[in-house]
């Protein structure tokens, strides 16, 4: 009988990944710090990345691209507060005026790897 309940919760579940609970969704991201495309009249000193859903910090990676000489820097986010935060920040490098893109790979709590680019200038 308890078996059988269980396979019908497994069903739903499966039918409707709406029942499913919030912390295994996907995340996505929902804002940064610089913001995509944004024209900086001053270097920001640091990067803020806001997910939609909690990320496994321990597999998540940032890298910073310069437009001109496609130099990198690996970024280092600070120690988050808890297991699974769903907003990561860290220092940036001193960056002279011109062109960059913050790439981010992070993965959510569903294992899903998702990933994206943040282009931004500092003018
Ligand atoms: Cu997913």
């Amino acid at each position: 009988m308890a078996s059988r309940l269980w396979t019908v919760l497994g069903v739903g579940l499966l039918l409707n990944p709406g029942l499913a609970p919030p912390a295994l969704a996907h995340t996505h991201l929902v804002r940064s710090e610089p913001a995509a495309q944004a024209a900086l009249a001053a270097p920001p000193r640091r990067f803020a990345l806001y997910f939609a859903q909690p990320i496994e910090g321990a597999f998540s990676r940032y890298l910073l691209i310069a437009g001109q000489d496609s130099r990198q820097w690996p970024l280092a986010a600070d120690q988050p507060a808890v297991r699974h935060p769903v907003a990561v920040s860290g220092p940036l490098p001193e960056l002279k005026p011109g062109r960059y893109v913050l790439r981010w790979s992070v993965v959510s709590l569903d294992g899903h790897r998702q990933e994206g680019r943040i282009p931004f200038t500092v003018r």
